[in-house]
């Protein structure tokens, strides 16, 4: 027996060690990258690089951009005084000579009291920013400068689907029609949670007059499915000869848990601009954002996928349309992007990507008592078609005062100070 495990040690001494000498390189790392995957051992990090992502430098990667805003001129929202608020953004299409970007329009005369006091909401006083709203629109020469052009799609009257809020909405244009996608809520927000699914306007001319289907056609889920409460973010694009929309949905909210929702990106393909749209069966199929922008790049799809998730603050990207791998990290997303999209419905197989459009800041006067959001112009270089060296530095230098906006609050300072007690005291053996 001893015999035996004198026999077993050895070998297994051999084999490590020849074992640790294999894993170990006969020279260092390079001082110049390679640019292909050299044949070497590789810790995972650095294998990754290669495996991962299609460049080694933020500054090559086409799916990698930094982003620059520009307040718009146009739009009044009231002073700021809350009961104005210009929200959610489309795609921005060209069409007669100038752009157009649709988006969710709020002004009943009243501040929103939050969906937390959803009780309290009337016919008058919205509950959320985006309750008792309607689809507005307007058009630009240059993307900076907007005239706002008035209603697109009104709330219809009850039991319409929308006839509370018609909010969050997003432009296909598809075999010379143009469709307004939207949330059809009915009921104000808050009420239950932040509840709708999907509905559908149409129209011959981006300038209207628009038409409702007076259907939902993208129903929540059933019972116990991840989307079966909120049907949001509608985003249409064609592929395949067939229209995609990807929608995000909110769902296991964990009353131990804060925040506890989860938010994920679906999505669900149709024939026909007014359906039945099918869910795919992989759904969700991003893990990650909230009001998620998507453009044709190459053969597949980007997504910008911001604000909530494993995996915010990235841009991904799937080949197949469906299955989305982190293409690139970034900062100071653009929330709620509605991008200008030239090849949006082209069915393209090589989508030449974005560089601009509109999204929003939510509370834009920093103050949730006259809560309103505005709608801003978004730059970046996401774009086969140009390479701008100023989208793709990756070190935004914010100031000392930009961190210290987002100090201590009184809970963490009552924390350390307890900590820092508790150790002086140990110190004098209290
Ligand atoms: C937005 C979107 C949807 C939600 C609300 C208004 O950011 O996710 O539209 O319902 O918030």
């Amino acid at each position: 027996m001893k015999t035996a495990l004198l026999i077993f040690s050895a070998i297994f001494a051999l084999t490590s060690t020849s074992w640790a000498q294999q894993d170990q390189p006969a020279t260092a790392f390079p001082f110049v990258m390679p640019d292909e995957k050299p044949d070497r051992p590789l810790s995972e990090a650095v294998a990754r690089n290669y495996d991962g992502y299609d460049f080694i430098r933020p500054e090559q990667n086409e799916l990698y951009s930094q982003f620059k805003y520009t307040k718009l001129a146009g739009f009044d929202y009231h002073g700021g005084d809350g009961t104005v608020t210009r929200r959610d953004p489309s795609k921005v299409i060209f069409a007669n000579g100038k752009y157009y970007v649709w988006y969710t329009h709020r002004n009943t005369g009243f501040k929103s009291v939050g969906m937390s006091r959803a009780a309290e909401a009337t016919d008058k006083i919205p509950s959320a920013d985006w309750d008792l709203s309607d689809i507005y629109y307007a058009t630009s020469k240059d993307g900076f400068s907007w005239q706002e052009q008035g209603v697109a799609v009104p709330r219809p009257p009850k039991p319409q689907p929308g006839w509370r809020s018609v909010t969050t909405t997003d432009i296909l244009v598809w075999k010379g029609k143009y469709y307004l996608y939207y949330q059809a809520f009915m009921e104000a927000s808050g009420t239950r949670g932040d509840f709708c699914p999907v509905a559908v306007s149409y129209a011959d001319s981006p300038d209207g007059p628009w038409t409702s289907a007076n259907q939902v056609v993208i129903p929540n889920g059933a019972e116990g499915e991840w989307d079966q409460f909120s049907i949001h973010d509608p985003y249409p694009l064609v592929h395949d000869g067939k229209i995609y929309i990807y929608y995000k949905s909110d769902f296991d909210q964990r009353p131990e848990l804060k925040p506890s929702k989860i938010r994920m990106q679906g999505l669900a393909i149709a024939d026909n601009p007014l359906g039945p749209f099918k869910k795919h069966p992989l759904n969700p199929v991003i893990n990650s954002g909230h009001e998620t922008t998507l453009f044709p790049f190459k053969k597949g799809v980007a997504a910008i996928v911001q604000r909530d998730g494993m995996e915010h603050n990235t841009i991904q990207y799937a080949e197949d349309w469906v299955n989305f791998k982190i293409a690139s990290i970034t900062e100071l997303l653009p929330v709620a992007a509605g991008p200008f999209v030239p090849d949006a419905f082209t069915d393209t197989n090589d989508g030449r990507g974005i560089t601009w459009g509109i999204s929003h800041f939510i509370n834009a006067a920093g103050d949730w008592k006259r809560n309103h959001t505005v709608l801003v112009r978004f730059d970046c270089d996401l774009s086969q078609d140009i390479h701008d060296d100023g989208m793709k530095e990756h070190y935004m230098k914010y100031g000392p005062e930009h961190h210290y906006k987002y100090g201590l609050s009184g809970k963490q300072r009552e924390r350390i100070a307890n900590e820092n007690k508790k150790r002086l005291e140990n110190v004098s053996g209290k």
